[in-house]
């Protein structure tokens, strides 16, 4: 483990203190406050003797451990957080009157939850899934939660498909099988009958779903939402967060590994970047659209199933956020944090998108449950770091202590207190949007289009991305047991690109499909005319878009990066040290794996701690590998099964692997190494992220270069590599 940060402290962090429990140099008491003598054996009628019902200390602990679980969130159940802190960078006055948003000397806290969707607490992190970033500021107005996702767009457009969707993608009732995965007959059934799900599920099959790092990943507030200015000036606001370290995804085979060897691998990964003081940093951004320009898009913003293409509306970067805290308790915090995308502060609005209105029915209805009560913004987590006043009183585990007899407005009694605040007061004031309409359950004709952007996403993925696309639903369809599913998907994907369903109908062996019969869309009300609600095809505006693609992310950083040196007894101390201290000094994160655990001696016999052992490590752990020289280590190393195996997985991975040239045997043991070329140029380094010399510092070098780039996708086409 690394060694453990100074825990940075804010406003919330403090206002958690008093809340806190620290049981060093403490006698152990009661719940109650006594102290307690014997804790190892229960009270009984003789020592052979029943257990008396009059132990109260066994009683107390029996009875609170039988209370220890809730219900787990019916989505992302699964989760991990970490506080931090949001500062703008200029005052947002113009847009927004938000406190928060108005001064960069101003630094707001955070909590901060990252999750995937479908599987349960203790599922896998790295299930081919949506990941969720939700964000809860603790402003000086109150709580502002941005509830997001890791990509733009939503499969639905109306809450009302919500538990339909979440049905649909949960283990299958019977036997609740599979868990953590999309991979089912279930899923593929709903999402072939409600093509509106298209531009998601392209996302959804995009390694945009396996994140390298919850630290490598967008954010997006997915609706359209509103900013309103000191003026009652409103417009329209996307949300986005931009990680600085560029947006990384894994490969599926390594996904699938990673799952088995380290289910926890972002819950650790986020946690030990912290810990270390690598504090994950995103970037806030805003595309801001006037009022008068809502229905200049050939889309409607209203529609969740559609971003706004940053060629169209640039994104405005506004302000920081850094985690720099991990929490102390994952039950009290991590557990018990309630989002809500209700939870807004004046200067922010909601808009009329379908989606976004049914959410505000559900999150506190979920609490209810789940936290067990109306009290659970009392919870220390959730409590707004401003002081709270109303006329709401008792429920379930009430904590706060009202005084005085009034709790009803208006009174005399009390002087009308609390009292209603102004606008100039901060009176949170909804925009006064003017609506005339008759009372209807319907879908406006403005969200009928489909495919265009997920056409648009296609088109705007790097050829080794499309490549991922045509796997993950060759995959996943291939698990789908019901042909007339698969059919009907692939009718769908047909209209999303002849190419891609070819592809998949190809891996499938069933017929490329034509331009599917109508109907394709099966969600529309009783005695409706199916032809009424089929999709419309138009031709979008723009045909691909830049920020789409994970191929263009940055890649000028190896910070925190993983990297494995494989090396034995007799290693060449100087070849591991010089690489070692280079890649550290970029903020690398280097761990020596080794026959044995404990130490290797290097052929100087000098000791050098070993992190891991062959079988302890796993190559999926790790972002890249080297191999130092020393004739005894590199026979070692040879020579042991599991190593060559490591180096055959890195490489069918796609990650930058050097070597010493004194250790080139051990390349040669591999599936993919044939021979040295003449000479490793920064050109082909970059290329193929192979690496192999004598002189460390070059090594060292290049291979930081090579790390950098995260991956050589380009590897993936001979698919030889039987590892
Ligand atoms: Fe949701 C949790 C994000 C649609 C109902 N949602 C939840 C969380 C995230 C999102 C990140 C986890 C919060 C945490 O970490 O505690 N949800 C989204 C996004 C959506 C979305 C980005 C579409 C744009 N959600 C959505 C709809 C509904 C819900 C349409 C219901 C009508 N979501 C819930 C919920 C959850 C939840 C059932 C489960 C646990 C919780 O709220 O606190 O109420």
């Amino acid at each position: 483990m690394p060694e453990k940060s100074p825990q940075a402290e804010n406003e919330k962090t403090n206002n958690l203190k008093p809340h806190t429990e620290e049981a060093s140099g403490q006698f152990m008491t009661t719940n109650h406050g006594v102290k307690i003598n014997d804790d190892q054996n229960s009270l009984k009628a003789g020592e052979r003797g029943p257990t008396l019902l009059e132990d109260f200390i066994l009683r107390e602990k029996i009875t609170h451990f039988d209370h220890e679980r809730i219900p787990e969130r019916i989505v992302h159940a699964r989760g991990s957080a970490a506080h931090g802190v949001f500062k703008v960078y200029e005052s947002m006055s113009s847009f927004t009157k938000a406190h928060f948003l108005q001064d960069p000397s101003v630094e707001t806290p955070v909590f901060v939850r990252f999750s995937t969707v479908a599987g349960s607490r203790g599922s896998t992190d790295l299930a081919r899934d949506v990941r969720g970033f939700a964000v809860k500021f603790y402003t000086q107005e109150g709580n502002f939660d941005l509830v997001g996702n890791n990509m733009p767009v939503f499969f639905i457009q109306d809450a009302m498909k919500f538990p339909d969707l979440v049905h649909a993608v949960k283990p299958e009732p019977d036997n609740e099988i599979p868990q953590a995965a999309s991979a089912h007959d279930t899923f593929w059934d709903f999402i072939s009958l409600m093509p509106e799900s298209a531009h998601m599920i392209m996302w959804l099959m995009s390694d945009r779903s396996l994140p390298r790092s919850y630290r490598m990943m967008e954010g997006f507030g997915v609706h359209t939402f509103r900013f309103v200015n000191e003026n009652n000036e409103a417009c329209f606001v996307k949300f986005h967060w931009k990680p600085l370290l560029g947006v990384h995804s894994v490969a599926w085979d390594e996904a699938q590994n990673i799952s088995g060897k380290d289910p926890d691998y972002h819950r650790r990964d986020l946690w030990e970047a912290i810990e270390s003081g690598a504090f994950p940093e995103w970037e806030l951004g805003v595309q801001i659209v006037p009022e008068a320009d809502e229905h200049k898009f050939d889309f409607d913003l209203l529609d969740p199933t559609k971003l706004i293409p940053e060629e169209l509306v640039p994104v405005q970067r506004i302000g920081k956020l850094t985690l720099n805290r991990n929490p102390d308790n994952f039950f009290a915090e991590t557990e018990q944090v309630a989002f809500h995308i209700g939870h807004i502060v004046p200067g922010i609005d909601f808009t009329n998108d379908p989606l976004l209105q049914g959410r505000l029915f559900s999150y506190t209805d979920t609490q209810l449950i789940r936290l067990g009560g109306p009290n659970f913004h009392e919870i220390p987590i959730n409590r707004p770091v401003v002081d709270v006043h109303n006329n709401q009183r008792d429920g379930h585990m009430r904590q706060t202590i009202n005084k005085g007899k009034v709790s009803y407005n208006p009174n005399s009694m009390g002087g009308g207190c609390p009292f209603q605040a102004g606008a100039k007061d901060g009176g949170f004031i909804s925009v006064p949007e003017r609506v005339d309409a008759h009372k209807i359950r319907g879908r406006s004709k403005s969200f009928f289009d489909h495919f265009s952007q997920a056409k648009l996403f296609f088109n705007s993925q790097s050829l080794a991305e499309q490549n991922h696309i045509i796997d993950a639903l060759s995959f996943e369809l291939g698990k789908v047991q019901t042909v007339a599913i698969r059919e009907r998907m692939l009718g769908i994907l047909s209209m999303v690109d002849k190419g891609l369903a070819a592809a998949v109908a190809y891996a499938l062996r069933v017929p490329v499909p034509q331009t599917p019969e109508q109907p394709i869309n099966h969600s529309f009300p009783a005695d409706a005319d199916p032809a009424d609600y089929q999709p419309i095809e138009i031709e979008g505006s723009l045909t691909s878009s830049e920020a789409l693609s994970m191929a263009n992310t940055i890649k000028d950083s190896i910070k925190t990066r993983k990297i494995a040196i494989l090396a034995a007894d007799g290693v060449d101390e100087n070849s591991l040290q010089a690489v070692k201290a280079a890649l550290e000094a970029e903020g690398g994160v280097v761990e020596v794996i080794a026959p044995r655990q404990g130490y290797i001696l290097s052929a100087n016999d000098t000791e050098i701690p070993v992190h891991q052992s062959f079988l302890t490590a796993a190559s999926v752990l790790y972002d890249a590998v080297y191999l130092p020289g020393g004739t005894n280590s590199v026979a070692s190393v040879e020579a042991e099964a599991d190593a060559i195996h490591f180096l055959n997985e890195a490489f069918k991975h796609c990650k930058a692997i050097a070597a010493d040239e004194g250790a080139v045997q051990v390349l040669e043991a591999t599936y993919f190494f044939k021979k040295l070329p003449d000479e490793f140029s920064e050109d082909t380094v970059l290329k193929e992220g192979l690496i192999v010399s004598n002189d460390s510092a070059k090594l060292a070098d290049l291979f930081v270069k090579a790390i950098a780039q995260h991956r050589f996708w380009d590897r993936e086409k001979p698919r030889k590599v039987p590892a």
